[in-house]
C-alpha cells in the first residue's frame, strides 16, 4: 500500500495522530525530515529495491568485498538471497570498526542484578575479549559453519560469545536461559552443536539459578559435546574432565587479537529456535548480510539512533529482540548498549527508571507485559528525571492504549517518541512500525511498513488482497526484504509450507491485522495456535505434547486466554488414563502437571490453570474443538455457537461444571 501513496496522501498523513516536537536535548534532527520523505523512500524501497538497499547496505555496513547483485529469488520459489557475492564479517562490523574510531567508548554497559560489580566493556576491551574467545572456540575444535549453542544469563560474556562465533564464522544458537534441560537437549541435538557455552549460575531477582546443572542434565546422554563455563563465582558445580572447560582458564592462553573470517553475505549467522504450529520447535536460520542491513537500518531509522546515544533494551538475548536490539543494531551503529542481568521488580519496582537515570539512557525498549506489571504494582516513574530519554519502544505483543499513554506520559514525560514495533523472529528486524520523530503515532497502532515491506491485508479464506481502507484480515508481505529468515534448519519444505504457501507468493505472518482510513496497521493477534505469554512465544502443540508425555495424562488441549498482566495465559485441559484417575486427586495432579511442564519446557510455559476433566469436546472424527474450551474458560458457556459437530455434547456440560467449580 505505502508504495502506491501519492505525495498528496503523504502530506495528508502528517495531520494524523499526534506527533511530538523534537525534544530539546535531541542532538540533531531525525535522520528523516518529513513524512513525505518517508513515503518517497518507502516507495523506492519497493519499486527499486536494488538501488534503495544497495545504497543503505553500503552506507551502514562495511563490506570487505562489494556485492555483485542486491537481490535474487522470489517468495514463490523460496530461494531468497540478498547482496550476492558480498563479503563481510558481522563481528568486524559490530566491534572492530568502532574500536578503531573510539576505543574508549562503552560498547556494553553492564548492570548486575543488584547493581554491584558491573563488568562494562569499552569497544577496545570488547575487541580483545571477543578475539580471545574466538581463539578458544577454534582451539576447542569449532570451525566455520559449525553450530555453537549459548545458554547464558544476560551478562556481557553472552555478547562476547555471540560475537566470537560471528568472528570465526560459526553459527550461534542462543537458548533462552529459562528453558529446561529437555528443551536444551532438543535444540543442541537438532542443531548438531559442537559446544555449549554456559555459566555456572545466573542471578536474577535475588535468586541464584544453577545453569551448568541444567546443562549437565541436558547432556546426560548426548555425547561429543563440550561445554565452556563462565564462572560467575556464585556456586559450586560438578565437573566432567575432558568435556567441561572453564572460560577464564581458556581465554588466558590466547592473544588479544584474532583475525576475522571473511563470510559470504548468504552464509548463516545464527539459528534461533522458535515455537511453530506443531510441537517441534523450529530452528529459524538467518544469514549475514541481509540480517545486518535490517538490524542497522531499523536501528537508524526506527529508533533514530545517533552517535553517542545510550540504548537500553530490556529483552533477553535468548529471544530475537535480544539478538537484533540488544546486540546487533546498537553495536552496528557504534553506540553503547545496556546489558541488564536482573528483573524490573528487584529490589524495587523502580529498577528500570534507576538504570535509565544512572546511565543517561536515550532509548528504552521493552515489552508491554513489563509495563503492565509495573503500572499495576504502582511503580512511579514520575519521581525519576530520565531527562536524556528520547525514544521509547514497545515490542512483542499489542500494547493497549492506556498502557501506551502511561508509557508516553509517565515514563516519557510527554516529550519522547513512542514506537510500537511489530516484527517476528522470522522477520529479523522491525517490519511495521513508526519511525521515531517522524511518524505521527496513534496509541495501539504499529503504524506503517518499514522500508522494503510491501504489506497487505488479505482475506483469510480467499487470500484476495483487500486494498481498501478500514479492513480486517490476515497480514502478509508481498516481496522479500533483506533480514527475512532464509529457512528452517534441515526442513526447507516446512519453511515454505509455513510462511510461503499459505497465501501463494506472499510471506504469511500468522497475525491478523486491520488497516484504518489513514493506512495505519493495527495488529490484532495470531491466527494460528501460537500463544503469547509475557511476550514469550509458545504453541498449544508444544505444551500439549509435554502434558501427554506425563504417565497420568490420556489427552490434553491447551488454549490461550486473555490475562491482565501477561497478555495471554495458558489454560490446559487434561483427561486422565483410567488408573491415574483413581490414584491422584485433582489439586495435587494439576500441581504435578505444572511442575512437569516447568521441567520439560521451562517455567515460563507453565499453565495458569489446569482443568482435569473426564473427556475433551471432540468432533465425530475425533478432532478436539478448542473453540469450545476457550469460550467456557472465558465464562461464555452460553455462547458456544454451533455444537452440532460434537460427538458427545454431555462432555461439554461436565467441563462447564469443572471450570465453574474452580473459578
Ligand atoms: C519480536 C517478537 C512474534 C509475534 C508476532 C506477533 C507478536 C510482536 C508485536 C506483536 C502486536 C507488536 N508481536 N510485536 N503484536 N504488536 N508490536 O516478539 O518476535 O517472539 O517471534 O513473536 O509476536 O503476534 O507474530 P517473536
Amino acid at each position: 500500500m505505502g508504495a502506491s501513496l501519492t505525495t498528496e496522501e503523504a502530506k495528508g498523513a502528517s495531520n494524523i495522530g499526534h506527533q511530538k516536537m523534537v525534544p530539546q536535548n535531541h542532538p540533531s534532527q531525525p535522520h528523516i525530515g518529513s513524512m513525505g520523505e518517508y513515503f518517497r523512500m518507502h516507495a523506492e524501497s519497493i519499486n527499486n529495491p536494488a538501488k534503495f538497499w544497495g545504497n543503505v547496505a553500503r552506507e551502514l555496513i562495511k563490506w570487505s568485498s562489494d556485492f555483485d547483485a542486491v537481490q535474487y529469488g522470489s517468495l514463490d520459489k523460496g530461494n531468497i538471497s540478498w547482496f550476492l557475492g558480498g563479503k563481510l564479517n558481522a563481528c568486524v562490523n559490530c566491534v572492530d570498526r568502532h574500536a578503531l574510531k573510539y576505543p574508549d567508548r562503552y560498547a556494553i554497559i553492564h548492570e548486575t542484578d543488584d547493581g554491584d560489580d558491573p563488568r562494562s566493556l569499552t569497544y577496545i576491551e570488547l575487541l580483545k575479549q571477543v578475539s580471545k574467545m574466538s581463539w578458544v572456540l577454534k582451539d576447542l575444535g569449532v570451525r566455520k559453519g559449525d553450530v555453537v549453542s549459548i545458554y547464558m544469563p544476560m551478562i556481557p560474556e553472552a555478547l562476547v560469545a555471540i560475537l566470537a562465533c560471528a568472528r570465526i564464522g560459526a553459527v550461534h544458537s542462543v537458548i533462552f536461559a529459562g528453558f529446561s534441560s529437555g528443551s536444551i537437549k532438543d535444540r543442541v541435538v537438532d542443531s548438531k552443536s559442537k559446544i555449549i557455552i554456559t555459566s555456572d549460575a545466573s542471578c536474577r531477582g535475588g535468586k541464584i539459578i544453577g545453569l551448568k546443572k541444567i546443562v549437565d542434565e541436558a547432556l546426560a546422554d548426548v555425547h561429543d559435546l563440550k561445554t565452556l563455563v563462565f564462572k560467575a563465582g556464585k556456586i559450586d558445580v560438578s565437573w566432567t574432565e575432558g568435556r567441561d572447560y572453564w572460560w577464564h582458564e581458556e581465554v588466558e592462553k590466547w592473544p588479544a587479537y584474532c583475525p576475522a573470517e571473511s563470510m559470504d553475505s548468504e552464509d548463516p549467522l545464527f539459528l534461533l529456535y522458535t515455537s511453530g504450529s506443531t510441537g517441534k520447535p523450529k530452528g529459524i536460520l538467518h544469514t549475514t548480510g541481509g540480517y545486518l542491513v535490517g538490524a542497522a537500518s531499523t536501528g537508524k531509522y526506527v529508533f533514530d539512533i545517533h552517535d553517542n546515544d545510550r540504548y537500553f533494551c530490556g529483552g533477553d538475548v535468548g529471544w530475537i529482540t535480544g539478538h537484533t536490539y540488544v546486540v546487533y543494531a546498537p553495536l552496528l551503529l557504534g553506540i553503547s548498549t545496556v546489558v541488564f542481568e536482573g528483573t524490573p521488580t528487584f529490589p524495587t519496582h523502580s529498577r528500570y527508571w534507576e538504570i535509565i537515570d544512572k546511565h543517561r539512557v536515550t532509548h528504552f525498549y521493552v515489552a508491554p507485559t513489563a509495563l503492565r506489571l509495573l503500572k499495576r504494582a504502582g511503580s512511579s516513574p514520575s519521581s525519576f528525571k530520565m531527562e536524556h530519554l528520547r525514544v521509547l519502544g514497545s515490542v512483542g505483543e499489542p500494547i493497549a492504549p492506556n498502557i501506551w499513554k502511561w508509557y508516553d506520559e509517565e515514563v516519557g514525560k510527554s516529550r519522547c517518541h513512542v514506537v510500537d514495533t511489530y516484527w517476528q523472529t522470522e522477520t529479523g528486524s522491525h517490519v511495521i512500525t513508526p519511525l521515531a520523530g517522524v511518524t505521527p503515532t496513534k496509541p495501539g497502532a504499529a503504524c506503517l511498513p518499514f522500508f522494503g515491506i510491501d504489506a497487505a491485508i488479505v482475506d483469510p479464506v480467499t487470500g484476495q488482497d483487500i486494498p481498501e481502507p478500514n479492513v480486517d484480515g490476515v497480514l502478509v508481505f508481498k516481496s522479500s526484504w533483506p533480514s527475512m529468515a532464509r529457512t528452517i534448519l534441515g526442513d526447507h519444505r516446512r519453511f515454505q509450507e509455513t510462511y510461503l504457501s499459505a497465501y501463494k507468493g506472499y510471506y504469511f505472518t500468522g497475525d491478523s491485522a486491520s488497516r484504518d482510513e489513514d493506512g495505519y496497521f493495527w495488529i490484532r493477534g495470531r491466527v494460528d495456535d501460537v500463544i503469547n505469554v509475557s511476550g514469550h512465544r509458545l504453541t498449544t502443540a508444544e505444551i500439549e505434547s509435554s502434558l501427554i508425555a506425563h504417565p497420568a495424562v490420556a489427552e490434553s488441549a491447551v488454549v490461550g486466554v486473555a490475562d491482565e498482566i501477561t497478555g495471554q495465559a495458558v489454560v490446559a485441559f487434561v483427561s486422565l488414563k483410567k488408573q491415574a484417575d483413581m490414584v491422584l486427586g485433582d489439586a495435587s495432579l494439576s500441581h504435578e502437571l505444572k511442575l512437569h511442564i516447568r521441567k520439560s519446557i521451562g517455567p515460563f510455559a507453565a499453565p495458569k490453570t489446569i482443568y482435569v476433566v473426564i473427556d475433551l469436546p471432540k468432533t465425530r472424527s475425533g478432532k478436539i474443538i478448542r473453540r469450545i474450551l476457550r469460550k467456557v474458560t472465558m465464562g461464555e458457556a452460553d455462547q458456544l455457537g454451533d455444537v452440532s459437530t460434537l460427538s458427545d455434547p454431555s462432555v461439554v456440560d461436565e467441563i462447564i461444571k469443572v471450570v465453574q467449580h474452580k473459578q
